[in-house]
């Protein structure tokens, strides 16, 4: 059972946010083992408009399957269901429990990841203990409302002002993907560029080797 990592050992290149809404044709149970096949190396279980007890029967699920895979699995917002599944970690927004509430709650094994859109997010939640952040929106996006642009400018500036893992998310594809590895990011987090795509195996493929690719050419 994969319940905690030490924290260094968790591997942030790919990694899969999950939207019901926007699956190709599958299942998510699917989807995700999909992704996995294809190179995911952590996985968000998101859930915006379902029953607590939908999603806590949904994260059991889910964790089946990273555990086999050995991916770690986080949960989004919801740091009871974390609890309650011994899920890796939580991934809270700048409106959730602060970061140290989360903390105070789970204890110093579990991972907390936190968005951040401005370097004094970045360095507010490094500060408060978030063990990785999620910078962006970085490109345009359908996926999510009301998201604040990030530039590659402000990432690279982020990413080079604190000593925690940075991942992008937000509009993120093949077609962009190589611009993000220059500015030294640990990972990618992605939702419609897997999910929505009919292979969703290959998808994960290719924009694990467009990210990682890039960055060995550099
Ligand atoms: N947070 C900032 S942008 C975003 C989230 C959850 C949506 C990312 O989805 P996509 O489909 O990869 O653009
Ligand atoms: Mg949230």
């Amino acid at each position: 059972m994969l319940t905690s990592l030490k924290k260094q050992a968790i591997n942030y290149t790919l990694y899969l946010v999950t939207d019901r809404t926007l699956l190709s044709s599958h299942t998510l149970e699917q989807a995700i083992e999909q992704a996995l096949q294809g190179g995911c190396t952590l996985v968000q279980l998101r859930e915006k408009n379902i029953s607590s007890r939908e999603f806590y029967e949904t994260a059991l699920r889910a964790k089946e399957i990273t555990d086999h895979y050995n991916v770690p699995l986080i949960i989004n917002d919801r740091t009871d269901i974390c609890k309650a599944i011994d899920a890796c970690g939580v991934h809270i927004g700048q409106n959730d429990l602060p970061a140290k509430a989360v903390r105070s709650i789970l204890g110093n094994k579990k991972i907390i990841g936190v968005s951040a859109a401005t370097l004094a997010e970045a360095q507010q939640a490094e500060q408060d203990g978030a063990d990785y952040l999620g910078v962006g929106a970085m490109f345009p996006t359908t996926t999510k409302t009301n998201t604040r642009p990030v530039t590659l400018a402000q990432l690279t500036q982020i990413k080079a002002s604190v000593n925690i893992p940075v991942v992008a998310i937000g509009g993120i594809q093949l077609s962009n993907v190589a611009s993000l590895a220059a500015t030294h990011i640990d990972g990618i987090a992605v939702i419609s560029a897997i999910l929505s795509q009919p292979n969703i195996t290959q998808a994960a493929q290719q924009l694990k080797k467009g990210f990682t690719g890039a960055i060995y050419e550099i």
